[in-house]
C-alpha cells in the first residue's frame, strides 16, 4: 500500500500551526511524537461518555470503563505479538517499565559478584536503574562497546556473556545513533547462558513492526507518548513466568487479592503490577494510537522513515562543516539523525532554527556516556515520523545553511 502523506498530516492538528510565523517543522518525534485527531477524540471521548473507575464499580460506567481500559491493553499486545494481553502491564512511560524490571526482578534475583550487561549507547534510563541494583546488590556493570561507525562492538560478546551474567538489558534503537541493534542476537547469547534479556523499545516500537518472539526478548519496555499516544502512559511486555515468579513493583489498591491486618495476597496478573488508579483516559487513548498506527501498516512506517532518513543523511553530508553520527546505512538505522554543524553549538543551533519554525532537540539525550566517547557535551538531532516529509528536510538543510553564515558573521544582526 502506499501511502499519502500529505493525507496523513491533515491528521494531526498541531502541524497546521505556525511558529514565529512559519509553518511548523516538527522534527522531534524522538523527544515526544506529535497526536493525531483519533488520538485526541478517543481521550476527549473517554472523559466525555466513559469517565469511570476500572476494576472496582459494577455500574454501568464502570463497566463500560474497565472493558475499554482492557480493550485498549488487548490491541497493544497484539501490536507487539504478545501471547497474551496479561502479558502488557500498564506503566507511565518505558522509564517507569524499566524501574519496574530493576526493582521487581532485579531486586530479588541479582546478588553479589552477578554481571549485568548493558551497552555503551544506553538512554539514562536504562542505566541509572541498573547502576542502583549493581550498588545494592554488590553486582558489576559490563558494557558492551560502541564502534565508531555506531554499531556495538558484537565480537566482544562472548567474552561478555557468561555464567555471572544475570541480564541483559539492551536499546533496540538508539535515541542519538539511530542504529537498529542486533537484539535477537544478543538475546540468544544471554538466554544460552541463562540469562534474561530486556529490551528498551522506546525508539523502535513506535516505527518497526516489532514481534516479541522474533525479538526473543523476556522483556520489552516502551513509552505512548512517542508513538502518537497521550502522556502518561507506557507499557511493559513481560513473560507470564517472569511475572509469576516477580514480586509486586507498588504496594496498595488493585494490586491485592486478599488483604489482612498483617498481610496480604496479590491479585492476578498483570493487575499485581498495577497498584492504584491508572491512567485509564491515556491507555484508551494509546489503544486508538495502535490503530492508527495499525492502519497505516508499520511496514509502511518503518519504509517512510528510512525514505526520510537516507535523504537527510544524503541532503546534510553535503553542507559544509556537518558531523553526522551513527551508521549510514539506513537498513541498519532508524530516523534519529543527531549531529553537530560547522562549530556552532547545539542550543545556539537548535534557537536559531526555531526562529525558523523548526524544532530540533539539542542536548546529551539523557546518553552521557555516549557524549563523552563522542567527545561532545551534546548535539542536535532532527528525527522523523509519519507526517515529516522530504520538503521540511530541505527546509532544515536551508535553515542550517543559514545558521553558517550567520555564526560565519556574513549575515550580521541589526540594533
Ligand atoms: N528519549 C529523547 O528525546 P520516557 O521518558 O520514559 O518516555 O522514555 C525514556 C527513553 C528510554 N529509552 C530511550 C531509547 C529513549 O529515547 C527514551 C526517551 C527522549 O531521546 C527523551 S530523553
Amino acid at each position: 500500500m502506499k501511502l499519502d502523506f500529505q493525507d496523513i498530516r491533515k491528521d494531526f492538528p498541531i502541524l497546521s500551526r505556525t511558529v514565529h510565523g512559519k509553518p511548523l517543522v516538527y522534527l522531534d518525534s524522538a523527544a515526544t511524537s506529535q497526536k493525531p485527531r483519533a488520538v485526541i477524540k478517543a481521550l476527549v471521548r473517554y472523559y466525555e461518555t466513559l469517565n469511570a473507575n476500572v476494576h472496582r464499580s459494577v455500574h454501568r460506567l464502570g463497566e463500560e470503563a474497565t472493558e475499554a481500559y482492557e480493550e485498549a491493553r488487548r490491541k497493544i499486545a497484539a501490536f507487539v505479538r504478545a501471547e497474551s494481553p496479561t502479558n502488557i502491564i500498564f506503566t507511565r512511560n518505558a522509564t517507569e517499565a524499566i524501574n519496574l524490571v530493576a526493582y521487581s526482578w532485579g531486586r530479588s534475583n541479582v546478588g553479589p559478584g552477578d554481571e549485568i550487561l548493558l551497552t555503551g549507547m544506553e538512554h539514562h534510563s536504562n542505566l541509572v536503574p541498573w547502576q542502583q541494583v549493581a550498588r545494592e546488590k554488590g553486582a558489576t556493570l559490563r558494557f558492551i562497546g560502541v564502534k565508531e561507525d555506531g554499531t556495538l562492538a558484537l565480537e566482544e560478546l562472548d567474552s561478555l556473556i557468561t555464567r555471572r551474567t544475570k541480564i541483559v538489558a539492551c536499546v533496540h534503537v538508539s535515541n542519538v545513533l539511530g542504529t537498529i541493534n542486533p537484539v535477537a542476537q544478543i538475546a540468544k547469547a544471554a538466554h544460552a547462558v541463562g540469562a534474561i534479556v530486556l529490551i528498551d523499545g522506546a525508539q523502535s516500537v513506535p516505527h518497526m513492526p516489532v514481534d516479541v518472539a522474533e525479538l526473543g526478548c523476556d522483556f520489552l519496555a516502551f513509552s505512548g507518548h512517542k508513538m502518537l499516544g497521550p502522556t502518561g502512559i507506557g507499557a511493559l511486555y513481560a513473560r507470564t513466568e517472569l511475572q509469576e515468579r516477580m514480586e509486586p513493583f507498588m504496594f496498595g489498591g488493585e494490586m491485592v487479592s486478599q488483604v489482612w491486618s498483617d498481610h496480604a495476597t496479590w491479585n492476578e496478573l498483570p493487575m499485581k503490577f498495577e497498584a492504584g488508579t491508572p491512567s485509564i483516559g491515556d491507555a484508551i487513548a494509546l489503544g486508538a494510537a495502535v490503530d492508527y498506527l495499525q492502519a497505516l501498516g508499520m511496514e509502511n512506517v518503518r519504509r517512510h522513515e528510512k525514505d526520510l532518513t537516507r535523504y537527510a543523511l544524503d541532503t546534510l553530508s553535503t553542507l559544509e562543516g556537518m558531523t553526522l553520527y551513527g551508521p549510514k546505512d539506513v537498513e541498519i538505522r532508524g530516523g534519529a539523525v543527531a549531529f553537530n554543524f560547522a562549530g556552532i553549538h547545539p542550543h545556539d543551533l537548535a534557537t536559531l532554527l526555531d526562529q525558523q519554525g523548526i524544532a530540533i532537540r539539542a542536548g546529551n539525550h539523557c546518553v552521557q556516556p555516549l557524549m563523552r566517547q563522542l567527545e561532545v557535551s551534546a548535539t542536535a538531532r532532527a528525527s522523523f515520523y509519519i507526517y515529516n516529509t522530504r520538503e521540511e528536510i530541505d527546509v532544515l538543510a536551508d535553515a542550517l545553511g543559514i545558521a553558517a553564515r550567520y555564526f560565519s558573521g556574513v549575515i550580521r544582526t541589526t540594533g
